[in-house]
């Protein structure tokens, strides 16, 4: 492996381990994107995937919110998307604005459609040298981030064909070929665990697991269609890592919606950090997942409409409600989803100060 530079900020990998921190690691999901001139701007002249495939667009980007908030915000996170894993398992992927796959996943006939044995280095090489290159480039500001799709979530875009509001064709699957459907999920897990792997050998100091689209499911359905993939890669990966004596890097997942599984979860999944969405009071949380856990959240991204006064007031009350006995432990702050395009980049900035501000440990 590549010898990097020494980290001079580790607020984030402290806090994933359940240690007490100074203040709170601050990051965004969706922090590279849209709502930044500077990524509109790179935006304006190179396709979607053409900046995912190219690594020097991809570090680029990775860097942009560093740059801006820089001592304000405590990790990047590789600019990629989550449809690479579709891409590499041979479906077309197109991105116009949201993403279209032209060939979607009708019946589980389809399935044989997939390429067998994905080769992840040749496939999504592109992504672990876009790694390498960023962590060099961050010379140790804040630490990297690499991340995938659930395989729930990405078995919704594979069969949906691109987003969709009532998930009716995933969910006949699941209903009509429950077996396929596993064997199909499973086929996804595997891809999971290689590209993993390879983003730690390329760099990443922590791995997030995004399962978008859990709360869509009944919890029953959660426990027997998601659940077990999540640990499939959760175990996976640490296998591997193991065998090849790459030391383990922490885990999260961000499993939205499956606030009803937060208990279960921080006992059977395997992750080190649980994300959180809006929709649950963090001491709630927190008493649930006991200190088996950390856990990372969960501003509503739509306070950052509300003018700088909100933003203060809901920051402080999120923050009062994460602290133990007035104590910032186990906690990475972020959004409860990502933050959306139209955000005025100078109220983002607020938070991050509020942040510094009201997690501070007393
Ligand atoms: O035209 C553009 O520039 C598209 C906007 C965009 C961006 C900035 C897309 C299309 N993807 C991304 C980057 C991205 N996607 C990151 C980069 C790292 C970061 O800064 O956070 C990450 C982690 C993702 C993950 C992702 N992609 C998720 C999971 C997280 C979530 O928000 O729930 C999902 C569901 C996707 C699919 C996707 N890609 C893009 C869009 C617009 C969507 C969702 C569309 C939909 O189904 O409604």
């Amino acid at each position: 492996m590549t010898a990097f530079p020494a980290m001079k900020n580790d607020l984030l990998l402290r806090a994933a381990r359940g240690e007490e921190t100074e203040h709170a690691p601050v990051w965004v999901m969706r922090q590279a994107g849209r709502y930044l001139p500077e990524f509109r701007s790179v935006r304006a002249t190179h396709e979607f995937f053409e900046i995912c495939r190219t690594p020097d667009l991809a570090t680029e980007i990775t860097l942009q919110p560093i740059r801006r908030y820089t001592g304000l915000i405590d990790a990047s996170i590789i600019f990629s998307d989550i449809l690479v894993i579709p891409q590499a398992m041979g479906m077309e992927v197109l991105m116009n604005p949201g993403p279209h796959f032209p060939d979607p996943l009708n019946t589980p006939d389809d399935i044989a459609k997939l390429s067998k044995d994905v080769d992840v280095d040749q496939e999504l090489g592109y992504v672990f040298k876009a790694i390498t290159q960023t962590r060099i480039a961050l010379d140790g500001e804040v630490p990297l981030i690499g991340f995938c799709g659930a395989p729930w979530t990405l078995f919704v875009y594979m069969v949906e064909g691109g987003g969709s509001k009532t998930l009716q064709k995933s969910k006949s699957w699941l209903l009509k070929w429950p077996e396929e459907s596993k064997t199909l999920l499973v086929r996804i897990a595997d891809v999971c665990v290689e590209y993993l792997v390879g983003q730690v050998k390329a760099g990443a100091q922590l791995l997030q697991i995004f399962d978008s689209n859990a709360g869509e499911l009944a919890p029953h359905h959660f426990a027997e269609f998601s659940v077990p993939t999540l640990q499939r890669i959760s175990a996976g990966v640490r296998r591997k890592l193991a065998e090849e004596n790459i030391p383990a890097v922490p885990m999260t997942l961000f499993a939205k919606g499956a606030n009803h599984a937060l208990g279960f979860l921080a006992e059977h999944s395997g992750y080190d950090v649980l994300g959180l969405d809006w929709c649950i009071e963090p001491s709630k949380a927190r008493a649930l997942v006991g200190d088996k856990v950390a856990l990372q959240g969960n501003l509503d991204p739509n306070t950052l409409y509300g003018g700088k006064e909100a933003i203060e007031r809901e920051v402080k009350k999120m923050c009062e409600s994460f602290k133990v006995r007035g104590k910032t432990k186990g906690w990475i702050a972020n959004l409860g989803h990502g933050i959306t395009p139209g955000v005025d980049p100078e109220d983002l900035r607020w938070f991050f100060e509020c942040m510094q501000k009201y997690s501070a440990t007393v």
